[in-house]
């Protein structure tokens, strides 16, 4: 089996010390974080969600992949990361309100930072006006939504009517993602842009901002 099977089993194993250890041999033997990332965790956990749907394993089991993924994101994260990389723009970032998923949306505020921007992470549950009021308080230029569950997407319509009943829209632009999430869906409730993945959402960001 290839390193990067191996992580997935680990990581749908629940095994967080393994995924560890075998996060740092792929970093060692060179191979390119993002690979990890792609090939090895999310290929894991896609898995891991396929099988809590089809009800062969249930929450803890989810919840201990969980786990194993943050101990590999924990060895991966510096990579992403520049040193001392002047801003290019600041992004308030969240789970909307009801959802507690974190995964995606930390990849991409990692991959964001990487990339240089600036972000304030306001972690997952965030009501519509917490959004808003951070963005306007911290002057951000963009403000970044992830909805995991198909009952949360929603949130984020509420988010876009405050920043148009405070006169915002525009000024302050949105970027919607997560699973349940596809562009028409942006395009319906009016959301600037759709990020499909943690990589795409940098390159969308960095359109919206035009940087
Ligand atoms: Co939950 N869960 N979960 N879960 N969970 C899903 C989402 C689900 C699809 C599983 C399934 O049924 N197959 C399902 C939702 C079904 C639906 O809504 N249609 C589900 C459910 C039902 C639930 C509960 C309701 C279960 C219950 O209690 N009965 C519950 C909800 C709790 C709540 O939020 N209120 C629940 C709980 C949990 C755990 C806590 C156990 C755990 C989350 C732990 C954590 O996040 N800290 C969990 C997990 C791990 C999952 C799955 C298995 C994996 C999610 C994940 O982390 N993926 C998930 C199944 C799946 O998605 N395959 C599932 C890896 C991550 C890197 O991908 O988050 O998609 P993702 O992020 C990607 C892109 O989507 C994108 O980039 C990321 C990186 O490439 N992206 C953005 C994400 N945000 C973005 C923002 C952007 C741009 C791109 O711009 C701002």
């Amino acid at each position: 089996m290839d390193l990067l099977n191996e992580i997935s089993e680990a990581l749908q194993k629940g095994d967080g010390a393994k995924v560890g250890e075998l996060t740092q041999k792929a970093i060692d033997e060179g191979m390119e974080p993002k690979d990890i990332l792609d090939n090895g965790l999310i290929a894991g956990m896609d898995v891991i969600g396929r099988r809590f749907r089809n009800h062969e394993i249930f929450l803890p089991e989810v919840l201990l992949s969980a786990r194993a993924m943050y101990a590999s994101m924990d060895l991966l994260k510096p990579l992403f990361l520049q040193d001392e990389v002047p801003s290019i723009g600041k992004v308030v970032l969240g789970t909307v309100q009801g959802d507690l998923h974190d995964i995606g949306k930390n990849l991409v505020g990692i991959m964001l930072r990487g990339a240089g921007f600036e972000i304030v992470d306001l972690g997952k549950d965030v009501p519509p006006e917490v959004f808003v009021d951070t963005a306007e308080k911290e002057e951000a230029g963009i403000i970044g939504m992830s909805a995991l569950l198909t009952t949360t997407a929603p949130a984020m319509i509420r988010v876009i009517e405050i920043l148009k009943e405070r006169g915002l829209e525009g000024r302050i632009k949105t970027i919607v993602g997560g699973a349940p999430v596809s562009q028409d869906l942006a395009d319906e409730i009016g959301a600037d842009a759709y990020g499909y993945d943690a990589a795409n959402a940098v390159e969308t960001v960095r359109g919206i901002a035009g940087v």
